[in-house]
């Protein structure tokens, strides 16, 4: 099957797995969460289900918003019951690369803030470690004044090279939803991603990493075979 059809498959699985009447439902940003809130709408009007959602970005509150599901956040419920976001990558420990989509900051706190955060995606994301699919580099989200210093000191301790990330439809880098700038820093081999998660968000101007170290309790993947695998 396509990946289209296995976001939806891993999508609809999580959905109906992990959210219950009366929570109040982390919703990440990306493409496949977008199937996710589809199964959410259709489970809230055929089940009279009674859930709130905190959106991860501007593009997940339009979806809460255009499916009608109720809209919060953080100041109404700063502990939610579970959040479902996407992947650009997960390894075998369930380290995840996440900001593809340049939503990282909003979707960790999101995440952070969850008793439980549930990973949904395609088979292309499913690795052994990452780098082995995601070829983009792991997405840190900076201080527009400082990029250029941040982005040489990741360069001398970590190696490879991070890219300011520009925007395709608008003129300059892309500006985040928290008005920050992205870096993609293109790693070079296998690294301790707990430490080097730690470093780069000490460096000052960083705020956040796309590095999930130890946060998704499991991830579901739609596979090639209609199939849903599913990894703790
Ligand atoms: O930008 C993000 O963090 C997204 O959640 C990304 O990790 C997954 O996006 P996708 O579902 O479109 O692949």
């Amino acid at each position: 099957i396509m990946a289209e059809e296995a976001k939806k498959l891993a999508a609809y699985a999580a959905v109906d797995n992990h959210v219950q009447n009366n929570q109040v439902v982390g919703v990440g940003s990306g493409s496949t969460i977008v199937y996710a809130v589809d199964r959410l709408a259709e489970r809230v009007r055929l089940e009279k289900l009674n859930i709130v959602c905190v959106p991860t970005s501007f593009q997940a509150r339009q979806l809460v918003l255009q499916h009608g599901l109720p809209l919060s956040d953080l100041d109404r419920h700063p502990e939610l019951d579970v959040a479902i976001d996407g992947a650009d990558e997960v390894d075998a420990g369930l380290t995840l690369i996440k900001g593809g989509g340049g939503c990282l900051t909003q979707e960790k706190i999101v995440a952070a803030c969850a008793k439980q955060f549930i990973v949904i995606a395609d088979y292309r994301k499913d690795s052994a470690a990452l780098g082995e699919q995601w070829k983009k580099g792991v997405p840190v989200e900076v201080i527009p004044m400082a990029y250029v210093p941040v982005s040489r000191r990741i360069a001398r301790r970590f190696g490879g090279e991070a890219a300011l990330r520009m925007a395709v439809s608008k003129a300059g880098p892309v500006v985040t939803d928290n008005g920050n700038f992205i870096l993609d820093w293109k790693f070079e081999g296998a690294q301790n991603w707990k430490e080097v998660n730690m470093h780069i968000k000490m460096i000052p101007g960083v705020v956040e990493t796309g590095l999930f170290v130890g946060m998704a309790e499991r991830a579901y993947f739609g596979m090639e075979d209609g199939s849903v695998r599913v990894r703790d």
